[in-house]
């Protein structure tokens, strides 16, 4: 998979390097390269924003740098580039959950366009449309001061479900979301620590059992704390 990130922030994405990631940028698997936008300004102060048309408060990233920089990824763009997917993390996207996880997953080819908080022209979205597949996605309902934070948690989202990733596929498919549940409580040794005891099923050696009890235990704490994740309940 080779995924591209353009930011006005490229230092940020030094973390890549040290973490998980890391070693799969080693092993070839994932191929990530970082862009700095300003590299595609022209003017003396590598302008990258200007104030909104209609007015209104803060400023809006112009779309030439935009545009500029899309292209030297993308190639100009003789062949529909059908293959890539231009993601703009965004609080007025679609939510990001595991399932876009789990299909982006499958991509050849991502772009990562990472906005400041006011938001990127929209024109932008609309020509970038014409030569990739473009998905405005939200972390959630609350705001950051940009899209590199986004992109960072969806990036990891990602690229730990690419084949070859993570030395067990079985600890990807049993983890919450996976299966629309929560995931269960986990405990260790000791079986007594302050006074606080392991659930004695845990202990019993009974597996059927232990299933049991950690599917119920998944469907209550969904209940509880998440209840929309449940289906609705049967009418009759
Ligand atoms: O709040 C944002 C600003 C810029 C880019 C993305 C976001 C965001 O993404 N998920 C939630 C908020």
């Amino acid at each position: 998979m080779r995924i591209d990130i353009v930011t006005i922030f490229p230092e940020f994405f030094s973390v890549l390097d040290v973490s998980l990631l890391g070693k799969a940028r080693q092993s070839g698997l994932i191929d990530v390269a970082v862009h700095d936008l300003r590299d595609h300004t022209h003017d003396r102060h590598r302008t990258v924003d200007d104030t909104p048309y209609g007015g209104g408060a803060g400023m809006v990233m112009k779309p030439e740098p935009w545009g500029e920089a899309i292209d030297s990824i993308l190639g100009d763009g003789g062949d529909a580039e059908t293959e890539t997917t231009v993601v703009f993390p965004s609080p007025a996207g679609e939510l990001f959950t595991q399932a876009t996880a789990r299909e982006l997953a499958t991509a050849r080819h991502l772009v990562f366009g990472c906005g400041r908080y006011e938001g990127i022209d929209q024109r932008v979205f609309e020509h970038t449309a014409t030569r990739a597949r473009v998905r405005l996605l939200s972390l959630g309902d609350y705001v950051l001061n940009g899209g590199e934070v986004a992109t960072m948690a969806m990036i990891e989202a990602i690229t730990r479900l690419v084949p070859g990733m993570v030395g067990n596929p079985e600890s990807l498919v049993e983890e919450s979301h996976e299966e629309g549940l929560l995931e269960y409580p986990s405990y260790t040794k000791p079986a007594s620590w302050r006074g606080l005891e392991v659930p004695p099923v845990l202990l019993s050696g009974n597996h059927a059992a232990i299933a049991a009890w950690r599917y119920e235990q998944r469907v209550e704490r969904t209940r509880r704390v998440r209840p929309e994740l449940l289906p609705p309940p049967a009418l009759d």
